[in-house]
């Protein structure tokens, strides 16, 4: 399972972020280790033992897990052949790296329609549905400003930077704890987003709440990039989507002994804050988003 340690290795350690990066990695290195099995009982451990050792890496990941499971139903049952298991490999990884390349563009193309001339718009963290969507924006011709949070503990925002000023983008870096300050030079607020549970709740980075909270106070709309395949099923029957807890380290190396320390990576946003979800139906309201599913992708509700 080389691919697999590997990717499980990097997505621990932050080197490979955000939950569409996470998402199509794991998928590609369950694929790559399940075709260089050399017998079919390889195979099939190596299926049932990368998809948990993958899942286990972050807990607040249902599109990797949605992915996961999707090539895992596919591949159950007997095959007559290791060929024949191969192939049907090679045929579900690549629907899955379809539905979220599909996705993708989709968001991608609707979210940046919402981009106007002259907008201000505000984003958290790194997230390259979000990045990717604003840089479509400007491509086209549109000239906006962007205000982004650095993102402690582990400053991805240093990423979305890194990113919006190599294409050009007017780009201005603040501290998390400044969001409400510039609130009222903002337009509207573009998050990505990790999970969607069924009630239109929102899961990203910790501190995308206090940004939605500031938006309502300051009456700007709050928008949420998020393909369906982002939906966690396992929240239709009553559960709550995890909270990934990190390493205390992230935060302060060297503490005094004795102070506790908490470094939750996720919190959640209540739909009531939000304006809309931009999905690859079109921009939703969160209370549809089972129903979008559903016709969608069926198959995340088996
Ligand atoms: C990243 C984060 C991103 C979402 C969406 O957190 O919260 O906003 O994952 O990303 P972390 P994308 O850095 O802890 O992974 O739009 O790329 O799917």
């Amino acid at each position: 399972m080389d691919k697999i340690d590997e990717t499980a290795r990097r997505i621990k350690k932050l080197e490979i972020q955000g939950a569409t990066s996470i998402a199509v990695r794991a998928v590609e290195s369950l694929r790559d280790d399940l075709l260089a099995a050399d017998s079919q009982s390889t195979a099939q451990r190596v299926l049932a033992e990368g998809v948990k050792k993958l899942v286990e890496t972050r807990e607040t990941e249902p599109m990797m897990r949605n992915g996961l499971r999707y090539l895992q139903k596919n591949l159950s049952g007997k095959w007559t052949s290791f060929e024949k298991f191969s192939a049907q490999v090679e045929k579900a990884s690549s629907e899955v790296l379809e539905f979220y390349d599909k996705a993708r563009k989709n968001i991608v193309k609707i979210g940046s329609r919402r981009v106007g001339d002259g907008d201000t718009v505000f984003t958290h963290c790194h997230s390259s549905a979000v990045t990717e969507t604003l840089i479509r924006a400007h491509e086209s011709g549109k000239r906006f400003r962007v205000i982004q949070t650095e993102t402690r503990p582990r400053y991805q925002g240093r990423i979305t930077a890194y990113k919006l000023v190599e294409a050009g983008i007017d780009t201005t870096m603040i501290v998390d704890s400044a969001a409400r300050h510039f609130m009222k030079e903002i337009d509207f607020v573009l998050v990505g987003s990790d999970a969607v549970t069924s009630e239109g709740n929102v899961i990203n980075k910790i501190g995308t709440s206090q940004v939605a909270l500031a938006a309502q106070e300051a009456r700007i709309p709050f928008y949420v990039l998020s393909t369906l395949l982002k939906f966690d099923p396992v929240t239709i029957h009553g559960e709550f989507e995890a909270i990934e807890e990190r390493n205390a380290d992230e935060i302060w190396g060297t503490p005094p002994e004795g102070l506790k320390i908490r470094n939750p990576a996720f919190d959640v946003t209540r739909r009531d804050y939000i304006h809309g979800i931009i999905t690859e139906e079109g921009i939703i309201s969160p209370h549809s988003i089972l129903e979008a599913v559903q016709r969608h992708y069926p198959w995340i509700l088996v």
